[in-house]
């Protein structure tokens, strides 16, 4: 049997194109041999989101069914009680879940909200599951009181190039993204950072998110990669509706994932938003190209999601999370 090759992570754009340009088997085996060399292929992390804080958000994110640019109709909410949050994540632990992500729709949090999100994060650690918040951008001190509080991720999407960046959002620039990435690092917070394909990119924008995510200083943790969920009354939701925006080709999706894979090889890299509408063949092969986690339960934050029951389907069809299955894993992390 010949030893696997070994490829060195590529950090230029041309390499990065490359890769998205090989022949989709070999692409994927690639990421396969990557995958298997730092985790266990045959382990699917589960995560639970909750929005704790919904709607009317003041940024205009084309594709958000909560910005108040949307015309959603979605009513928007205040901040959850602390109670509640800790009952949903008590459910999501009894139903499996390793990870509770709660997500605001705010542009960054108000100081005067922090104490209730303080307890969040350590109510929800004390239910022994790992925590993420995604609450928009954060001061330096405000990044700290996370960190003081246990928080063990924080998400923050860079979303898609910086080259197109501005044509899914105005009202904040990718350096602005970057520098709360920075503070959440600096305060010794994971970070958990990806972003949306489906979008009406093209494969050249794709190439710089991924180029973008693994240059920053320190590779992120976790990597979400979204496929757009088209939503009605939002900009990309229209477009889509009206067509002359396509739904991303799966093939093109599962290629986004098998780089992500080769560029973080150490990374979560989770198939998020967007699972309710592709097929189980379509998310073994996202699994096979180095996939790892999941968004699990019946919604998203604001849209649905594949739900438990069809996810323990899955997981029994392709095989996955059975503790009696030994695998040839390699370490993990
Ligand atoms: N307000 C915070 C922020 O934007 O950083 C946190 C919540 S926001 C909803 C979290 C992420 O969800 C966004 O960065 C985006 O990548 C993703 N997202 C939002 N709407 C989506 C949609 N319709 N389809 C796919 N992903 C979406
Ligand atoms: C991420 O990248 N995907 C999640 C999480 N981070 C917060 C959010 C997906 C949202 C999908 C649209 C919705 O349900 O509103
Ligand atoms: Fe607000 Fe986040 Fe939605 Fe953008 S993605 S509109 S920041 S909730």
């Amino acid at each position: 049997m010949n030893a696997p090759t070994t490829f060195p992570t590529p950090t230029d754009r041309e390499t990065i194109a490359a890769l998205f340009d090989l022949p989709f088997t070999e692409l994927v085996f690639r990421a396969a041999e990557v995958h298997r060399a730092h985790h266990d292929p045959a382990r699917v992390q589960r995560a639970t989101l909750l929005s704790i804080k919904t709607g009317g958000c003041a940024e205009d994110c084309g594709y958000c069914s909560q910005s108040t640019f949307a015309e959603s109709g979605l009513k928007a909410s205040r901040l959850m009680d602390v109670d509640a949050v800790l009952a949903a994540a008590a459910e999501a632990k009894a139903a499996g879940s390793e990870r509770f992500c709660m997500g605001a729709a705010w542009r960054e949090p108000k100081d005067r909200d922090m104490a209730a999100i303080e307890a969040m994060v350590t109510g929800v650690k004390a239910l022994g599951l790992e925590t993420c918040m995604t609450l928009g951008m954060l001061t330096d001190e405000q990044a700290d009181r996370l960190a003081g509080a246990g928080l063990d991720y924080y998400n923050h999407n860079l979303d898609t190039s910086p080259e197109y960046y501005g044509e899914v959002i105005s009202t904040r620039t990718y350096a602005d993204r970057l520098e709360t990435l920075a503070r959440v690092r600096r305060a010794g917070i994971n970070t958990c950072c990806g972003g949306i394909v489906g979008m009406g990119e093209t494969r050249a924008d794709r190439v710089g998110f991924l180029h973008a995510l693994a240059t920053l200083p320190e590779p992120p943790e976790s990597v979400p990669i979204n496929a757009l969920v088209p939503v009605a009354g939002t900009v990309l939701g229209d477009m889509l509706a009206d067509t002359p925006l396509a739904k991303i080709d799966d093939i093109e999706f599962v290629r986004t994932v098998a780089v992500a894979r080769i560029l973080m090889p150490r990374s979560i890299v989770r198939l998020s938003a967007g699972r309710e509408s592709m097929s189980d063949m379509t998310q073994a092969l996202c699994f096979l190209a180095g996939a790892n986690s999941i968004f699990t339960g019946d919604r998203l934050l604001t849209t649905g999601n594949a739900g438990g029951d069809a996810d323990a389907a899955l997981f029994a069809r392709l095989g996955l999370n059975a503790d009696t299955i030994q695998t040839t894993a390699g370490a993990a992390g």
